[in-house]
C-alpha cells in the first residue's frame, strides 16, 4: 500500500486560505499540483465526445444511454468505472453539457464535478432529467451552486461543506459488495480540492449508505440514495479518495464504489421467463416430485452464457426473501423467440410430434430445472385443485455480477403454476 502523505495535507490546509479568496464560482483549483503520474491519467481539451465503447449487453440495456459528465476531474473516476463495466458512455464538457443533456432522453446522467461547472443552468436541466424519470450519480463542490431544487430532486439536504473526511459504509446496501466487494471505510489519500463536499441528510424517503460518522449519525451522511434507489448523491469528491487500492485487487476503490454506484441505480436487467415452455396453462400437482423447469430467453443483447447459473432461483413475486435454491440442472438450445412465443401452449409440431422449440431466433434459450419439493414449498402447497399458485419471479446474476430478474406478469401460462391434483 502507498504510505499516506500528511505533508500534503498539510500543504492543502496552509493553501487552503489562499485558494478561497481566489475561488470563482463555478470553477475551483487544485490544491495539489498533478504529478507525472498523475498527467497520465489526466486528460484536458475541447469538448469530445468518446467513441462508443462496444456494448457489453446487459448492463448498457438495464441503464439506458449514459451521460458521463467531466469536464476537468483530476482522475477521472466516472469515466473509468463506465468503461470498467463495458458501459456504452457519451462525456460531457463544461461547454457541451446543456446541449448533451437535452438532446436526447438518457438513462443515466453521472456528475464528477471537482471543479469547473457546465454553463448556466445546468442544474434545471438535472433536475428534469431527474424529474421525468432519468438515473443520476452526482458529486459536487461549491455550495452556491447546489441549489436547494437540486437537492430536492436528489431528496437530499446540505449540511454544510467539509474539508476531506473520511467516509464510513453504514448498513449492508449492496453498494459495497456487488459487483464489487469494497471495504466499508474510505479514508482520504490525497487532499486535491480546495473544497471538498458537503454533510448530508436523506429527505423525503430517501436513505443513507454511508457517512462521515462510524456508525449512523443525523446530518453526517456521505452517500443518499433516493428516488426509490434511481439517484445517489455523493457528498464528497471523488479524486480525493484516489488512488488508494486497500483490498490490493489493482482497481482503485473509490473506481470500485462507483461501478457500484452505477450497477446499483441501473437496477436488475429484466430477463424474459417462461415456465414450462410450450405448456399454457403451467400444469402442476403439488405431490411431485422431480424438477421443474423455466425457461430464460436470450436475444441479440442478452447472452445467456452469461448467466451464473448457481445465482439463479425462483422467488416468490410477493416476497423476494421467499426462494428456492439454485437450479438442479440446467441446459442451452434455440427453444424460441420471447416475442412470439412466451405462454405457448405447444411446441412446434413436426409430423405428428411435438417438438423441443417453437419459433427458434437465432438466440440461445437457457432452461434451468428447479426442485419440485422446493417449488411446492415456495407456493404453499397444498392449495386447491384448478387454482393459480402465487406468481413467481426468477431472481440471479451475471458471471459479472450484474442483478437480472424476472418482471411478474402473473399468468398460468407464463409465471403462475395452476394446480391439477
Ligand atoms: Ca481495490
Ligand atoms: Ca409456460
Ligand atoms: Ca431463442
Amino acid at each position: 500500500m502507498m504510505p499516506r502523505k500528511p505533508s500534503l495535507k498539510y500543504l492543502c490546509s496552509v493553501l487552503l486560505c489562499c485558494l478561497l479568496v481566489g475561488v470563482g464560482v463555478q470553477a475551483q483549483d487544485v490544491a495539489n499540483a498533478p504529478t507525472a503520474a498523475d498527467r497520465l491519467n489526466y486528460s484536458t481539451g475541447a469538448a469530445v465526445m468518446l467513441a462508443p465503447q462496444a456494448p457489453r449487453g446487459p448492463l448498457a440495456l438495464s441503464c439506458g444511454p449514459v451521460l458521463v459528465y467531466d469536464n476537468n476531474s483530476r482522475y477521472q473516476t466516472a469515466l473509468s468505472a463506465a468503461t470498467n463495466l463495458g458501459l456504452p458512455h457519451t462525456r460531457a464538457f463544461a461547454t457541451d453539457f446543456n446541449t448533451l443533456i437535452t438532446s436526447q432522453t438518457w438513462g443515466l446522467v453521472v456528475m464528477d464535478l471537482p471543479s469547473n461547472e457546465p454553463g448556466s443552468g445546468w442544474q434545471t436541466n438535472l433536475i428534469n432529467h431527474i424529474n421525468g424519470g432519468g438515473k443520476a450519480i452526482h458529486s459536487h463542490w461549491h455550495p452556491n451552486t447546489l441549489w436547494a431544487a437540486l437537492q430536492a430532486a436528489f431528496e437530499v439536504s446540505n449540511q454544510g461543506a467539509h474539508q476531506t473526511v473520511t467516509f464510513y459504509q453504514w448498513n449492508s446496501h449492496p453498494l459495497f459488495s456487488a459487483p464489487n466487494s469494497v471495504l466499508g471505510l474510505f479514508d482520504v489519500w490525497v487532499d486535491v480540492w480546495a473544497t471538498n463536499g458537503f454533510y448530508l441528510q436523506p429527505t423525503g424517503s430517501a436513505q443513507a449508505a454511508a457517512g462521515f460518522t462510524a456508525s449512523p449519525a443525523a446530518n453526517q451522511a456521505a452517500i443518499v440514495i433516493g428516488n426509490g434507489g434511481r439517484t445517489i448523491f455523493n457528498g464528497f469528491l471523488f479524486d480525493d479518495y484516489y488512488p488508494a487500492d486497500k483490498d490490493l485487487d489493482s482497481v482503485r476503490d473509490i473506481v470500485e464504489l462507483l461501478e457500484n454506484e452505477i450497477a446499483a441505480v441501473c437496477g436488475p436487467l429484466v430477463v424474459d421467463i417462461d415456465i414450462k415452455f410450450c405448456s399454457n396453462p403451467n400444469g402442476y400437482n403439488c405431490g411431485t416430485s422431480g424438477k421443474m423447469p423455466v425457461t430464460i430467453f436470450g436475444t441479440a443483447s442478452f447472452n445467456v452464457s452469461g448467466v451464473d447459473i448457481n445465482s439463479l432461483k425462483l422467488c416468490r413475486a410477493d416476497n423476494l426473501n421467499s426462494c428456492t435454491t439454485a437450479p438442479k440442472s440446467w441446459s442451452t438450445a434455440d427453444r424460441g423467440n420471447p416475442a412470439t412465443d412466451i405462454g405457448a401452449s405447444s411446441c412446434a409440431i413436426v409430423d405428428g410430434v411435438e417438438q423441443h422449440y417453437l419459433h427458434p431466433d437465432g438466440f440461445l434459450d437457457l432452461d434451468v430445472a428447479f426442485d419440485s419439493g422446493e417449488v411446492s414449498s415456495l407456493i404453499g402447497c397444498p392449495l386447491a385443485k384448478r387454482s393459480a399458485s402465487p406468481g413467481l419471479v426468477l431472481v440471479g446474476k451475471l458471471l459479472n455480477g450484474q442483478s437480472i430478474q424476472s418482471v411478474p406478469v402473473n399468468n398460468v401460462g407464463v409465471d403462475q403454476l395452476y394446480i391439477q391434483n
